[in-house]
């Protein structure tokens, strides 16, 4: 009896092997559905990869790309695998008496795989549950199936039930894994752009934006910050029901139609190119007057006249026409898109990081001082030369204006609307702006009484808004204070109240207020 015993209480090679394996793949896989939520560059299996590659002396590397091409990370991967599955059967193979040696080489894995996510600058912090989920499913499924290879207690030698038992489960594990790696997979490529987006890196102007000073806005008397770095502070519009997902790899920009050569671009011939940084601030034609459709951004991009010239515009093109990956299309007159003092932009990146996914990554255009609905496609994948008649674009089809420039306007933010203040000096501040033209005076009234001169920020550039304040003094009462700014031009803000269709509101805006 005893000797039976210790004969059935070694663990058959083959049978631990398959117990190491299939708790390698249910780790891995676990690992990977956990990384679709938390990045999918987190999945461990990925984060080794990616350490691995980081982590290769440029001459390995550069052999490896000569070697194998295009194929260098798959051939990477596919060793990784083979490295795995060798553990995995070792861990296997040492713990035949007891799951210990099994477990500690998952455990190492399991610390190679956070160390491997750790030190990746592009995941956030909850990326770690992805390596730590990974380890506490390998664990436990290591020891799971061991236990039912080599009950503890152990009433007598059963062979053939312990077998088929075994196999019931490691194929309920198999089968539980191909799920959650497959839902991991197809959840992870639906944000599939986040990752794409983590290995774009840091983006480096040539050609930078002058700094911005500190006296550019007036964020403590109460109005916005000067460049909108908060990404869910930046307004954001689009027809798009689910963000589109462009991957780098995927995406690329074609030119053509009244052309001399038709050119594709790839994000890397982009990315390549000496950059250029341009502080903007986009504005939604839909804006309402003393609304917050309207943010300011540093732009980190291409000319698009230097793509265009690139391809030879033809004579008689009238017409940019930009459609993005989801179908959205614009149009923007040819005159302005060329004119090397406009600045119109290819962007790929935004207040120093690649474009959020929202705001169109890989890629979008930024044509100072027009309205968003005519010149800033998200997502832009094709450009195409044409005339006016040749093509229209998605709102000129829906009854908006043709050319968009965007109107002379201004905005009180502080105080809000219906504010009840005290009698006395009331600092007043807020923002104004009239892209590509610059703001030259911005004045505040309180009910019938004359306007009176705000202070205004430093100007950063004709492209982006200015901030003011004033000091106001209000009685004891409830009064409106408006205010009206003063282009460059010398054009002064009419109080005539006009829609946002077609082609943007006007009319001063004001709020109430109650002094007591
Ligand atoms: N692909 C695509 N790009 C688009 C739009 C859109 O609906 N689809 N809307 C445009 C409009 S109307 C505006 S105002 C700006 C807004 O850019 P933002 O969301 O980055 O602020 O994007 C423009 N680009
Ligand atoms: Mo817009």
């Amino acid at each position: 009896m005893s000797e039976l015993k210790t004969k059935t209480r070694l663990l058959p090679i083959p049978l631990g092997a398959l117990a190491g394996v299939l708790a390698a793949v249910a780790a891995l896989a676990a690992g990977h559905l956990v990384a679709a939520f938390v990045g999918l560059n987190a999945s461990p299996y990925l984060a080794v990869g990616n350490a691995a590659i980081d982590l290769t002396p440029l001459p390995v590397k550069t052999w490896a790309v000569d070697t194998f091409g295009t194929a260098d990370k798959a051939v990477l991967l596919t060793g990784m695998a083979l490295v795995m599955l060798l553990a995995a059967c070792l861990a296997g193979v040492l713990s035949r008496r007891k799951p210990l040696a099994g477990q500690i080489i998952v455990g190492l894995f399991g610390v190679a795989g956070i160390a491997a996510v750790m030190s990746r600058p592009d995941l956030g912090q909850l990326a770690i549950l992805a390596p730590f989920v990974s380890v506490l499913v390998g664990v436990v499924v290591f020891t799971w199936l061991h236990r039912i290879l080599l009950p503890q207690t152990y009433a007598e030698p059963v062979e053939g039930t312990t077998r088929r038992k075994f196999l019931i489960t490691g194929a309920g594990v198999a089968v539980g894994a191909g799920v959650a790696g497959l839902a991991g997979q197809s959840i992870g490529a639906s944000k599939d752009a986040e990752g794409s987006r983590a290995t774009v890196g840091r983006l480096v102007a040539a050609r930078t934006a002058p700094p911005i000073p500190a006296d550019a806005d007036f964020a403590k008397f109460g109005t916005p910050r000067f460049l909108t770095v908060a990404p869910e502070k930046f307004y954001k519009i689009d027809t798009a029901l689910v963000v589109p997902q462009v991957r780098i790899e995927d995406w690329s920009l074609k030119i053509h139609g009244m052309v001399d050569r038709e050119i594709t671009f790839s994000y890397s011939d982009i990315r390549n190119r000496p950059l250029v940084e341009r502080v903007v601030t986009l504005t939604c034609v839909s804006n309402e007057v003393g609304g917050d459709l309207i943010s300011t951004g540093k732009f980190i991009g291409v000319d698009l006249a230097d793509l265009l010239n690139e391809a030879g515009v033809k004579p008689g093109a009238e017409q940019l026409f930009s459609t993005s990956v989801d179908g959205w299309t614009a149009g923007t007159p040819v005159p302005i898109v060329l004119d090397p003092n406009r600045g119109a932009m290819l962007a790929i990146g935004m207040n120093d990081e690649p474009l959020t996914v929202e705001h169109g990554f890989p890629a979008r255009l930024v044509v100072p001082g027009l309205y968003g609905y005519v010149s800033a496609t998200k997502w832009v994948t094709d450009l195409e030369l044409t005339t006016w008649a040749g093509r229209q674009a998605y709102w000129l089809k829906r009854g908006w204006g043709q050319f968009g420039p965007i109107k002379t306007e201004s905005r009180i933010d502080s105080p809000s609307g219906f504010a009840q203040v005290g009698t006395g000096p009331l600092r007043v501040s807020g923002i104004a702006w009239a892209q590509h033209t610059g703001i030259e005076r911005v004045e505040v009234r309180l009910n019938q009484g004359p306007w009176q001169q705000a202070m205004l920020s430093a100007e950063v550039t004709k492209d982006a808004w200015r901030m003011w304040w004033l000091d106001v003094d209000v009685p004891k009462g409830t009064h409106q204070l408006f205010v009206r700014a003063t282009d460059q031009t010398g054009y002064t803000q009419t109080e005539a109240r006009a829609d946002v269709v077609p082609d943007g509101a006007t009319g001063w805006h004001s709020v109430s207020l109650d002094a007591r």
